[in-house]
């Protein structure tokens, strides 16, 4: 019977230690689409975690690119940073890396991807960011706004 009970407690902890993992994995991988939204750093304006490893994929309507405007950016200069990303989050990809406490001017993608990574270390924290993203027709060469029917989810 001892045998059992400390069986199925490790099988218990195991489980639970697996779902706290895979909760913060999913708290910190964000799956954007529509037309519309707003983006924010965890625990903005209040400051982000330390060890944060946090990324935004934003997927346009077909035949949009999308805008990045960000409201709000303090990140603890060079330690943390934001990595932009034209297309998927990968190395090829990358279009600028955005540290410090000016705001980065408006971005937008070529694609119908935007992807955002955010990395703090160990220590120091900033009030972290905050963005709005909207798909604007490619066929219009980004000037002028594209209208959609349906409200923002
Ligand atoms: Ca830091």
């Amino acid at each position: 019977m001892t045998v059992e009970v400390s069986y199925w407690s490790r099988v218990l902890l195991l489980s639970v230690g697996l779902l706290v993992v895979s909760a913060t994995a999913q708290n910190c991988s964000h799956i954007l689409q529509g037309p519309n939204g707003t983006i924010q750093s965890p625990g903005f304006p209040y400051g982000y975690p330390n060890y944060a490893n946090c990324t935004w994929t934003i997927t346009a309507e077909e035949q949009n690119r999308i805008q990045l405007v960000f409201q709000s950016f303090a990140l603890e200069e060079d330690f943390d940073v934001l990595s932009v990303y034209d297309g998927l989050p990968q190395q090829g990809n990358l279009r600028t890396r955005l540290t410090g406490f000016q705001l980065p001017a408006p971005i937008v993608s070529t694609g119908v991807v935007l992807s955002l990574w955010l990395v703090s270390d160990y220590a120091v924290s900033a009030q972290g960011f905050q963005a709005n993203y909207e798909g604007r027709s490619s066929l219009l060469g980004g000037i002028v706004f594209v209208e959609l029917a349906y409200p923002a989810m």
